[in-house]
């Protein structure tokens, strides 16, 4: 055996290592490893740079849907400071030198609707998926390939360069969610549109609105205005409270859809509904308003479940939430109730479940709803022990939101001043080491929906509250519902989320300087 390598050999071994994908065999610390959150399927490194300048042109194909061409001006958008206002979009044309290529031919029909290719050369750039979003999605790659100074939409940005790379990229599961509850505090409209830029950039696809409880009610209802007038003027403590319009939650809805997330509203019953109680008094067994609530205690309310009039409303309401909510699904709540027996719970989730599909929608509840007889099209989020194998063993799915990993309203640890602790300090490792496949004996991966991650808002008063507890936990939940458990490990996580933090910093985002996490001074250069 000769001792010494040809120099060819040792360069073509180089070069092996340099384009290794990311995955179980390359090193989580390599310099190689490029900071994308979530980690892709594949990550090929090659040489060279794809500069961004005033030549660079957005190329969509001819007869691109409106849905691609708002993807080609997300783009443009993005790049603007470096590439000029007036970015010209070139639908048709050949893909010329210096041409970003967004195409919804050529790619894999594996990756299915959310996933993509994208190809960076030297002289083009090309993102391939079959649908839209997986357009979209291919967007976020690239817009965390560049610099942090991107984030800059109104600073002179020039010298911008993408890493020649090839990412074949699709998530694992479909649903990656976060969970907002604007009711305890009311969040301004503005606010819970920056929580939506935020997912994005993380390709985050659900946002699920708790949009009542018994402090707050925070939707208007047209054919019961008492509703948001009355139950809208409340919340923890002695703030005004709020609601949203239906003419801003429209507004929400097409932004969050320009930004492929879906959004899916909550009405919260037969508990959590002081606010409606002191709204309606028909909602009342005795027919009296019940006063509004401004503590957090939980479990003391529920509606009359006896009476039909009770259903006459509840269909009113969520007659109106469907027609205003082109997703899907209509969340009911259903947690937590200790004034009813367990007889009347069943009764009454079994009958919501029927108003529900008349409206055409899928029903979602918490665990709670497990026992009952539920069609297997109805979607149990888990967030404490239940019976959604029970579910699961009946064909239905589970979203995943166990209160030990995904709990945003947990505190990080005994010095963390916001948020509650029943269920334990969560560090950004316990939000990020976990499987959402084998977290409920019975519940197996196929059986498992996806992951949501919600944030209560008990303890939080104004948005950079919000911000604190979700950043930088959402990103590493994020991470566990799109990326293979090939491609996940800790190690690797916690180095590409320290070069996260001046993004965050850079998108206005209020994060929590976890010390699990030698965060990055100044923003990624690839
Ligand atoms: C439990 S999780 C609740 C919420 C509280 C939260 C506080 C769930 C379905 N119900 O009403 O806000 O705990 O952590």
């Amino acid at each position: 055996m000769p001792t010494t390598r040809p120099a060819a050999l040792v360069l073509a071994a180089a070069l092996a290592l340099l384009c290794a994908p990311i995955g179980p065999t390359a090193s989580a610390q390599s310099p190689t490893t490029l900071a994308i959150i979530p980690a892709p399927t594949s990550v090929t490194r090659a040489s060279g740079r794809f500069p961004i300048d005033t030549g660079t042109t957005i190329v969509t194909d001819a007869g691109a849907s409106t849905a691609v061409e708002d993807v080609a001006s997300y783009l443009a958008e993005l790049l603007a400071p470096s590439v000029g206002a007036a970015r010209r979009l070139t639908a048709g044309a050949a893909a010329p030198r210096g041409s970003i290529h967004l195409t919804l031919s050529g790619a894999d029909k594996a990756l299915g609707d959310e996933g993509y290719t994208l190809v960076v050369g030297a002289d083009r750039v090309i993102i391939a998926a079959n649908d839209p979003a997986g357009l979209f999605h291919g967007v976020q790659t690239l817009r965390q390939l560049l610099p942090t100074t991107v984030e800059y939409r109104a600073a002179l940005t020039r010298g911008l360069a993408l890493p020649a790379v090839r990412i074949v990229d699709s998530p694992r599961f479909a649903w990656r969610g976060a969970m907002l509850d604007v009711t305890r505090h009311f969040l301004p409209l503005d606010a819970v549109k920056d929580y939506v830029d935020a997912m994005a950039l993380y390709k985050l696809n659900r946002l699920h609105l708790h949009l009542s409880d018994d402090q707050g009610w925070r939707i208007e209802i047209r054919s019961r205005p008492e509703l948001a007038r009355i139950g809208g003027a409340s919340e923890v403590g002695s703030g005004p409270g709020g609601y949203y319009t239906q003419a801003e939650y429209s507004d929400l809805v097409a932004y969050a859809a320009r930004r492929h997330i879906m959004i899916v509203p909550e009405i919260d019953m037969p508990g959590h509904t002081n606010a409606a109680l002191a709204s309606i008094p028909a909602l009342n067994c005795d027919n009296k308003a019940r006063p509004p609530y401004r503590g957090t205690r939980v479990g003391f309310s529920a509606v009359c479940v006896e009476s039909d009039s009770t259903y006459a409303i509840i269909t009113d309401i969520l007659r109106e939430l469907a027609e205003l909510t082109p997703g899907p699904y209509l969340h009911i709540g259903g947690d937590e109730v200790e004034k009813l027996t367990h007889k009347q719970y069943i009764g009454f989730v079994e009958r919501v479940q029927g108003i529900v599909q008349a409206q055409g929608k899928q029903m979602i509840g918490w665990g709670e709803i497990a026992p009952a007889a539920l069609d297997p099209t109805t979607i149990v989020q888990h967030w404490k022990k239940d019976s959604s194998a029970v579910h699961a063993a009946r064909g239905g799915s589970v979203i995943m939101s166990p209160n030990t990993r995904v709990y945003l309203d947990q505190k990080y640890d005994a010095k963390t001043a916001l948020g509650l602790k029943w269920a334990g300090f969560i560090e950004v490792k316990d939000a990020y080491d976990w499987d959402p496949a084998t977290q409920i004996a019975g519940v197996p991966e196929r059986a498992v929906l996806g992951v949501e991650a919600p944030l209560w808002s008990e303890t939080l008063f104004k948005p950079s509250d919000f911000q604190f507890l979700a950043f930088p936990r959402l990103l590493a939940v994020a991470e566990v519902g799109w990326s293979t458990p090939a491609v996940r490990s800790w190690a690797g996580f916690r180095t590409r989320l320290a070069a996260h933090g001046p993004r965050l910093s850079a998108i206005g985002v209020n994060f929590y300087r976890s010390p699990q996490i030698d965060w990055q001074e100044s923003g990624w250069i690839p």
